[in-house]
């Protein structure tokens, strides 16, 4: 019907997914409705073998519910079969919808039994199974009859390219990517319907030794998962009549070297085009001098379908300019900081070398910086073969850089031709589904930034970072940036998967390992840490409500379990976790001298980050429906709590630790309450004051700095810590040009030297987790946790008093498209949001009586798909169904019955010249507070007296008597004590 649409039938997340091996696939749909305030009020669901349903396999009938997502699939299943599926959907008002397109899925194996093909290699009396060379595997048949369809399934100990008739078969890279490969190693599918024809036909495989084999981690260690490589493939043909022929991996496969003489993640690739073989991956080349292969024993049982997005070239850039550097080095500039490869033509006399050595920086002196790459070269060498224009660009390797030296390319010296390059920038594929911009245009670069040190961070695992020797799936980066990686970019399937992995890897007492896949003896033994552990628990948590997908908890809830019930036993009590090593606030600003452990207590924070693991353990055991372990977490929660507050927190309210970051911690984690949460907030106001407005926080707090701040009434102190650009804070970084975030708050000092060579990422995206913070409380585009997967939204808006005009954040929810977008002028706030059909919202606006409130220039009451309006302490907190609204009001803090929200809440320490500035304003503000008997500061609650003072006038206001305490204390020289 006119009006109302099916859109986006997805199956595991993915528009027709082949090559699937889950058994209960999950499909959700999105609603298009051209009226407000649509919900689904049944729907039906049919899955068929034939794409004209002649009979379905599954007919779910017309069932009355408004699920849209995450619709279990309960019907028959098959390996190797394709699924075509159809939903319609009625509404409430009484409308029936068309069917959808017809979306589908194919399943691969869905039992390892099913695989008949042997893992082969070369064999080693002919080929050196340690050569550097990576090898080539060919394989040449003949197709008797006409062909209908073909599948080909293929995975490696190692890394592979496959081709088919000299084709490639996919344009995925470095597959079959990286698992815990000692249980879990994917398979991917790939139609090569197109390539085959009835005769001759050749498969050829490019085989290289990639995370498997190849140099890992930093401490120079090959084979870590393996010594040799090897690959296994099926293709399964279809002929036309209905008959069908498998092609395996078996030992009357060939094997040579080729031109790609070496090829390493971290160290680049080096190909002599010399070398290359013509022909080697098509049916008539003559492969009698080529090495037989034999078959090599590796499991079968631990091979899983491709789960997560596959890796690729997602965007190109061109260079921007090239320079000769004052060490005489000719350097393009790619004018952002990137990773990927760089692919280039090149027509030039036989032998001739051309080397590009990466990196992200350039020094203070211009030169390109290459030590902070420690051992990894980044190194591509190409030597032509002199044969007219030959193109390039490296198989099994990707690099971290901005800039690269190039040397021996065909007449560099005069001018280098940057046409002739091209950087592809590569990662996991997962769709785009968040935008964040405001009116600062240094927020909406460092929004920028957090997007490209997500890409570059998102090569099929989440990693530290993408340039040096180490480039590993650290769980603790992972866990403090989930939440903001999953606005930017659709990530169920690529954190899914690595959970997987973090389960497989999981040790026997629950202890979680560093990093993801684990590198056994990564740092001496095996080990777990708070912050980075509680991965188990956070990531399934965030995917689980993000994206309301149960299947992850009920995948993963024996590991968040087996981690908690790990912390349990570690401490010197059961409700304490004082004991073991940490990596504390790592890189945090209070660090001791030469030191990368910030200031506040390594036992705080692993007691508050087992409080935060039992917390979620706890939820998810009730969404599981698993009560008695409900129950029992419940009981371990409080008694962590008791015990917390015992240890930490002195009887009048002072935290033990003065540090942010232990009051981040307590605020956010809820392990405060009542007075002693305002006064922890207010301490932390005063901790963030005291610096000038500077954070210290490192990996630990920084992702809940400013949401402690922005709930507990300090947004004002959170938007100026967003706001800071001088060091440290986030656009200090941006306004050094930074193009990506950096491990280091001053990865660049001020005075333009580095940080030391052995850890300076500039490409590591932990401290980009403030995106969250920027998308739910600047932008205001939250979820109502209540009802997961943004079934019902949040819209708070909170608009820091003209420090912005504008913001605006965009997310692609599985129901759809949402939006929250406000304009601050002096005169009028007005908010725009769209909510998908399907879903409803709250939207809580800020200073405002719903008399004054209009939506399209109706009065807010009477809007269609307006539910309900409450006036509530200053805001209006308004429930709409689905649709495109625009609130607007005027921006005037009128009368007294506003008067909580016509202020800005200050707290001050007691201060002579910050009561004269008061003393200035006192026609204009009326009401002060204080002082507070538990220190010597002031609360103070300024409200505007209209018309001689504006509530954005208070802020100037406050400015000046921070500024002027501020003053005071450089001259007094005076320490601030909370006694
Ligand atoms: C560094 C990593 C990572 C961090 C660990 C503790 O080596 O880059 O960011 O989690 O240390």
């Amino acid at each position: 019907m006119a009006g109302l649409h099916i859109t986006n039938l997805t199956c595991e997340y993915r528009e027709k997914p082949i090559g699937i091996d889950v058994k209960n696939p999950k499909l959700s749909w999105q609603l298009e409705s051209d009226r407000r305030a649509t919900f689904q009020t049944a729907y039906q669901v049919q899955v068929s073998i034939s794409k004209h349903f002649e009979n379905s396999i599954w007919d779910t009938g017309k069932v009355e519910s408004d699920q849209s997502i995450q619709l279990e699939y309960t019907g028959p299943i098959q390996s190797r079969t394709l699924y075509f599926t159809r939903v319609k959907v009625w509404d409430n008002y009484n409308r029936v919808s068309d069917w959808s397109e017809v979306s589908s899925w194919e399943t691969a194996f869905l039992d390892h039994n099913e695989w008949e093909a042997s893992w082969i290699t070369p064999d080693e009396t002919m080929m050196d199974p340690q050569s550097e060379e990576i090898f080539q595997l060919r394989k040449a048949f003949t197709l008797e009859k006409a062909v209908a369809s073909a599948r080909v399934y293929a995975t490696a100990a190692g890394l592979y390219e496959a081709y088919i008739n000299g084709k490639k078969v996919t344009e995925n890279l470095l597959t079959p990517g990286w698992t815990s490969y000692q249980t879990r190693l994917q398979y991917q599918t790939y139609d090569v319907t197109e390539l085959l024809s009835e005769g001759g036909n050749a498969v050829g495989v490019l085989l290289a030794d990639g995370w498997y084999k190849g140099n890992l981690g930093w401490s120079n260690k090959r084979n870590i998962f393996g010594d040799q490589r090897a690959f296994l493939m099926q293709l399964h043909v279809k002929y036309v009549d209905g008959s069908e022929e498998v092609i395996s991996t078996d030992p009357s496969w060939k094997a040579s070297t080729g031109p790609i003489v070496s090829s390493e993640l971290y160290h680049g690739e080096a190909y002599d085009a010399r070398l290359e073989q013509a022909g080697w991956n098509q049916f008539e080349f003559d492969d009698t001098n080529w090495a037989t292969c034999v078959v090599i024993s590796l499991p079968f049982s631990h091979l899983v379908a491709q789960e997560n997005w596959p890796t690729k070239v997602t965007e190109t850039l061109r260079p921007v300019e090239v320079f000769v550097t004052t060490s005489g080095d000719t350097v393009m500039d790619m004018g952002q900081n990137m990773v990927g490869r760089m692919r280039f033509q090149v027509e030039a006399p036989k032998g001739t070398v051309i080397t590009l050595e990466h990196a992200e920086v350039l020094d203070k002196d211009g030169n390109i910086y290459f030590g902070n790459l420690r051992k990894a070269k980044q190194c591509v060498t190409y030597v032509t073969k002199g044969e007219g224009v030959e193109t390039f660009a490296p198989h099994f390797t990707f690099q971290g850089f901005r800039y690269v030296k190039v040397q021996g390319y065909p007449n560099q010296e005069n001018s280098l031709d940057l046409s002739q390059f091209t950087g592809e920038v590569i990662h996991s594929d997962m769709p785009a589904t968040g935008e964040f911009t405001c009116s600062d245009p240094l927020v909406n670069q460092l929004q920028k930034n957090i997007v490209w040190g997500q890409r570059g961070n998102f090569v099929d695992v989440p990693t530290d970072c993408p340039q040096r020797d180490e480039r590993l799936g650290w769980t603790g980066d992972a866990q403090v940036f989930i939440r903001t990686a999953l606005y930017n970019y659709q990530g169920a399937p690529f954190f899914k998967k690595w959970l997987r992995d973090l389960k497989a890897d999981q040790l026997e007492d629950g202890g979680v390992p560093f990093v993801i896949p684990d590198l056994p003896n990564l740092m001496g033994g095996n080990s777990s840490s708070a912050a980075w552990g509680d991965a188990a628990t956070v990531c399934p948590w965030t995917v689980y409500m993000v994206y309301g997908d149960k299947s992850v908890l009920e995948d993963q809830y024996d590991s968040m379990k087996a981690w908690v019930e790990y912390i349990r036993k570690q401490g010197e009590n059961e409700f304490l976790w004082n004991t073991g090593f940490h990596f504390g606030d790592w890189l945090g600003l209070d660090a001791k001298e030469n030191s990368y452990v910030g200031a506040t207590p390594r036992d705080f924070i692993a007691t508050a980050f087992y409080f935060h693991s039992t917390r979620i353990l706890k939820n998810s055991a009730i969404v599981l429906e698993k009560y008695e372990d409900a129950a029992e977490y419940s009981s371990l929660l409080k008694k962590i709590k008791e015990t917390f507050v015992r240890e930490f927190i002195s009887p009048t309210g002072r935290l033990v630790s003065p540090t942010q970051t232990a009051h981040v911690l307590a605020l956010a984690f809820d392990l405060v309450e009542g007075e002693t949460r305002k006064r922890v907030a207010s301490d932390l106001n005063h901790l963030v004051i005291e610096n000038d407005y500077h954070l210290t926080t490192g990996f630990v707090g920084t992702p809940y700095l400013c949401f402690a701040l922005s709930e507990n009434g300090y947004h004002d102190t959170a938007m100026k810590l967003l706001l800071q650009d001088s060091y440290p804070s986030w656009l200090y970084s941006v306004k050094k040009g930074a193009t990506t975030i950096w491990e280091h708050w001053d990865s660049i000092k001020p005075d333009g030297s580095f940080w030391s060579d052995d850890m300076n990422s500039f490409n590591h995206y932990a401290y980009g987790a403030i995106g969250d913070w920027m998308y739910r409380r600047v932008a205001g585009l939250d979820m109502d946790e209540s009802d997961v997967a943004y079934k019902k939204i949040l819209i708070r808006p909170q608009f820091a008093g003209g420090k912005l005009t504008h913001a605006r954040a965009e997310h692609q929810s599985l129901y759809g498209k949402m939006v929250s977008s406000w304009e601050w002028t002096k005169d009028e706030i007005s908010v725009r949001v769209e909510i998908p059909a399907n879903t409803t919202a709250t939207i809580v606006l800020p200073n405002v009586h719903s008399e004054h409130l209009k939506e399209n220039n109706v009065e807010v009451v009477h809007a269609e798909g307006v539910v309900q309006v409450e006036n509530h302490d200053g805001d209006v907190r308004i429930e709409v169904r689905s649709g495109v609204y625009t609130f607007t009001y005027p921006n005037q803090m009128g009368s007294l019955d506003l008067f909580t929200k016509n202020s800005r809440v200050l707290d001050f320490l007691s201060s002579s010249k910050a009561m004269e500035v008061l003393e200035k304003h006192s026609p204009g503000i009326s009401e002060k507070i204080g002082p507070f008997s538990h220190m010597k500061s002031y609360t103070l609650t300024c409200f505007a007296k209209e018309p001689t003072i504006q509530l954005s006038d208070l802020d100037g206001i406050i400015q000046e008597i921070n500024e002027a305490i501020i003053a005071e204390k450089k001259e007094t020289n005076h320490e601030y004590s909370k006694a």
